[in-house]
């Protein structure tokens, strides 16, 4: 089997969605105002300045085709945006010579922002975007005024944003203070997560008792472990490394393994159910009996494919092996085929 995709501009570890395909990630709508929609630039600037839309349109309009690459391992090349250049609006309020950092913050229910070096924020050309392919922002992928920040993870470029913040020191954003997430974010160096959220001392303790309920366990290394029956219900297993584990009988329902390693993981009669399971990697891995229904699995692998397009270590299905045709509807086009192989005949062709 082959893809058509160019090794070349697919940073490691990221795979293309399906032709015409733009997941949401994250949150879906701004919070609720009746106040109309302005951005405000504020902090370390000589003259703080408040747009409304249409002052944004009135400005210089510049039209970029960038490529998304979302942390949970997705990529979607040549996103048309247009709006305004960070730069062009800076030249406007003028910037303080302490000014070495610039937040993004959203009109969110939990007050969403990220942020970068303000140097970044001029070489990457950062534009506040209005609009996709010509046609005004939809909602839920951050209309009416997003951030675009080509060149990082996607998880820079923040939805709904109405305030831009020009700070002398860094403040971290949602994601890179709450779950762990790289600060820098390059994907060309899989800058994806900080280090773990517990010691190995405690990681031993808590694989003694195989229950991993509830628990924060970011980038928790179980990797050839023998964890059969494991109880991690509603689990924070982001970026685990889980690959060879003996897992059988283990109970996943409601985690959070969004990019975890299952690579060659005995997982028979494992429960997935309503899992997220963005960006895991299950190649080489024994699904035979396992529940994956409802569950989330954008940028998700069943196997690997190398630079040419050729596929191998192909996870193992069974009759008994359940997932919804509209989580393989998620997957990218490759791997669509791949599991409905699975599906159909049990086995890797
Ligand atoms: N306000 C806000 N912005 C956000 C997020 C979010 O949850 N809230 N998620 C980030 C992440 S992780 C990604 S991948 C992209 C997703 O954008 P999309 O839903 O348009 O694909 O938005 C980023 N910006
Ligand atoms: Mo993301």
């Amino acid at each position: 089997m082959k893809q058509q995709e160019n090794p070349q501009r697919l940073p490691p570890g990221q795979q293309l969605v399906a032709p015409g395909k733009w997941p949401y990630v994250g949150e879906r709508e701004p919070a609720f105002s009746d106040r109309p929609w302005s951005l405000s630039i504020e902090g370390a600037v000589k003259q703080p300045h408040r747009f409304s839309i249409p002052d944004l349109l009135a400005l210089s309009q510049t039209k970029k085709r960038v490529d998304i690459h979302c942390v949970t391992r997705w990529s979607k090349f040549d996103a048309q945006f247009s709006g305004v250049l960070l730069t062009d609006l800076l030249a406007i309020c003028g910037v303080m010579p302490d000014a070495r950092f610039v937040s993004f913050e959203a009109r969110s229910d939990r007050q969403h922002s990220s942020s970068l070096p303000l140097q970044d924020a001029r070489d990457l050309e950062v534009l506040l975007a209005t609009h996709f392919e010509g046609e005004p922002l939809a909602k839920e992928h951050g209309g009416p005024l997003r951030g675009v920040v080509p060149g990082r993870y996607f998880y820079k470029s923040v939805k709904w944003v109405e305030r831009i913040l020009l700070m002398p020191v860094d403040q971290l954003g949602y994601w890179e203070s709450a779950s762990g997430y790289h600060n820098v974010a390059d994907p060309w160096r899989e800058q994806r997560y900080i280090s773990g959220s517990i010691s190995k001392r405690e990681a031993e303790v808590l694989m003694g008792s195989r229950d991993f309920r509830n628990r924060d366990l970011l980038s928790i290394d179980v990797s050839h472990r023998d964890l059969t029956g494991l109880r991690a219900e509603r689990a924070i297993m982001r970026n685990a490394n889980l690959e060879n584990a003996r897992l059988m009988e283990s109970r996943f329902c409601e985690a959070n393994l969004s990019n975890a390693c299952f690579k060659d993981a005995d997982l028979r009669n494992v429960s997935f159910l309503k899992a997220d399971l963005e960006g895991v990697d299950f190649s080489g891995a024994d699904l035979r009996s396992a529940d994956l229904s409802g569950a989330s699995l954008f940028g998700a692998s069943f196997c690997q494919v190398d630079a040419k397009g050729v596929v191998s270590r192909v996870a193992r299905f069974d009759q008994s092996t359940k997932i919804d045709d509209e989580s393989i509807a998620a997957l990218t086009a490759l791997q669509q085929q791949v599991v409905n192989d699975l599906k159909r005949t049990g086995r890797s062709l």
